[in-house]
């Protein structure tokens, strides 16, 4: 039996999916929520509650303890661990793990304490900014100066120095905290903490997840001695050297091994980001196939044929797990602000979804809606401001289905303006994450983008692509037989576009780019 285990440390829930390569299925696909299951962290959408609504913090121990609830879960459900023939994964991309001692001096996991206990005294701070921090502002232009301005950490990152980055968090904390910047002797990435809790030792990053620091050099696969220094003193000397993304990092700690029957020396694969492993997992790692991602954020990314860069300097490039590169452009308000409205109006998805597919009509007479409860990564405009663009009734929320249609058209519209610049084709664009099994959110995006939409058999493509990877570097399964086995597209389920509303949307994509462009000159002004 070759059966592979790929974990996905996402912002809301760990959840871990194992392929069997033999028989073509999925024989386990299980998820943690941290908010339902761990609550003494205070998390309910993953991160600590903060005055301040650019701070965006976790507790890197809640993800340890999600991984060993997680693997009892599996045992508990009759799962054999001990067929795993290789392991890998994914974490949120950008956010950071800092460590007074590597976890290269732990030797073994006692089996006599709980993890979490014993990654506690590793720790040289107590919280990890995440994706969703926007508090760098300051740190992102001190970085670009140093570095000789943004065209220059374009041409060697893929992108501006951005505030979720973990360059500039890594300098934020460099000068807020100098005493425990002093005593910290490793930084890991979400992804590569988790492999190290694996291998009980220090894993590298990947150059996936590591092309989302604005510390790599793209062209030259390594950290970038230039952005090193332009971040923060001693930095270089914190960070193990990049690895490709198929690098085995070592094998199943013994602690694995007695506590959950994993086979001993399983191989562990260097883990990457979320987005480049959902990339593999939607079988679109060659490029010619565009994805929407509708999770807590909403990402539009591609593998791309030849490096490119955003000229507004929202977008970047990742590494392509199977080989080149990758461009995204992301939105913080996906989810969160579907799941905002819908809770205001006491919408429940299925009415949501009839709202737009039976009581209004495409277009929703000119309305608008884009809210931003958290601040916006793409255009970066702050929050919390809730756009309303349209009719006086509207405006004043007296119009419940007509917000479901708004919000939901005028998010794929602001994707489709932001994603031009990747310039490959979006035709047919495959979607996963929780909202891609809304039937209204894919009529929409059919119209929007004129495309034909097809969601995935298999939900959770960020750890499908991590189970992918392991097979893929331990069994030598090539990449096409897998994404033929494994990334399948529900036919049944895609939605084709309606010709007759090209107009219509291309006129609304019009009016939006106005408003916006509105907005980014008056960024405190309600719209
Ligand atoms: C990508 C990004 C998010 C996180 C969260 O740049 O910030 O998509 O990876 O999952």
């Amino acid at each position: 039996m070759a059966r592979y285990l790929g974990l996905d440390a996402s912002t809301q829930s760990l959840s871990a999916l194992i392929i069997d390569i033999d028989t073509g299925a999925v024989c386990a696909n299980h998820s943690v929520v941290f908010g339902e299951r761990l609550p003494q962290y205070n998390s309910p959408k993953g991160f600590l509650v903060h005055e301040d609504p650019r701070v965006r913090h976790s507790d890197p121990l809640m993800w340890v303890e999600a991984l060993e609830l997680l693997l009892a879960d599996l045992v508990k459900a009759g799962v054999d661990l001990g067929s795993v023939r290789g392991v890998s994964g994914a974490g949120q991309q950008h956010g950071s793990v800092y460590l007074a001692r590597s976890f290269n001096t732990v030797g073994a996991w006692s089996t006599d304490r709980p993890l979490h206990d014993q990654v506690r005294p590793l720790l040289s701070r107590r919280t990890s900014p995440i994706w969703m921090d926007s508090a760098t502002s300051a740190e992102c232009a001190e970085i670009a100066r140093a570095a000789g301005g943004d065209d220059r950490v374009v041409a060697l990152t893929g992108s501006r120095a951005i505030e979720r980055f973990t360059g500039p968090q890594i300098r934020k904390f460099y000068k807020d905290s100098p005493a425990d910047w002093a005593r910290t002797s490793e930084i890991h990435l979400v992804s590569s903490f988790m492999a190290s809790l694996l291998v009980a030792a220090s894993a590298p990053i990947d150059l996936g997840d590591g092309a989302g620091m604005n510390l790599l050099d793209l062209s030259a696969g390594t950290w970038s001695r230039e952005l090193l220094d332009a971040t923060a003193p001693g930095l270089g000397a914190k960070l193990r050297t990049p690895v490709p993304c198929a690098t085995r990092v070592g094998v199943l700690a013994d602690y694995f091994v007695k506590k959950y029957g994993f086979s001993p020396e399983t191989p562990v694969i260097a883990f990457t980001g979320d987005n480049p492993s959902s990339l593999v997992g939607m079988g679109a790692s060659r490029p010619g196939t565009a994805v929407i991602s509708l999770g807590t954020s909403d990402t539009v990314f591609a593998a791309m044929a030849a490096p490119r860069t955003d000229p507004r300097g929202y977008g970047h490039v990742f590494g392509n797990p199977a080989g080149g590169f990758m461009a995204l452009a992301c939105f913080a308000n996906g989810s969160l602000a579907r799941e905002e409205i819908a809770h205001r109006f006491g919408l429940d998805w299925d009415v949501f979804a009839d709202a737009i597919l039976k009581r209004t009509r495409p277009g929703n007479d000119g309305n608008l809606l884009l809210p931003y409860f958290v601040p916006e990564i793409t255009p970066r405009l702050p929050a919390p401001v809730v756009r309303w663009f349209g009719s006086d009734a509207f405006v004043n929320g007296r119009e419940p289905f007509a917000a479901a249609r708004a919000v939901v058209e005028t998010q794929a519209l602001s994707l489709r303006l932001h994603s031009r610049w990747i310039g490959e084709d979006m035709n047919p664009i495959l979607v996963t994450g929780g909202a891609s099994k809304n039937p209204g959110i894919l009529r929409v995006l059919a119209d929007v983008f004129q495309a034909r939409i097809v969601p995935l058999k298999v939900s959770n493509s960020s750890a499908l692509g991590g189970a992918l990877r392991a097979a893929q570097a331990v069994g030598g399964t090539a990449w096409e037989e897998l994404a033929r086995c494994f990334s399948a597209p529900a036919i049944h389920l895609a939605v084709e576009p309606d010709p007759a509303t090209r107009a219509l949307y291309d006129k609304a994509g019009r009016e939006l780019e106005h408003r916006l462009n509105e907005a980014l000159a008056n960024p405190f002004v309600k719209g």
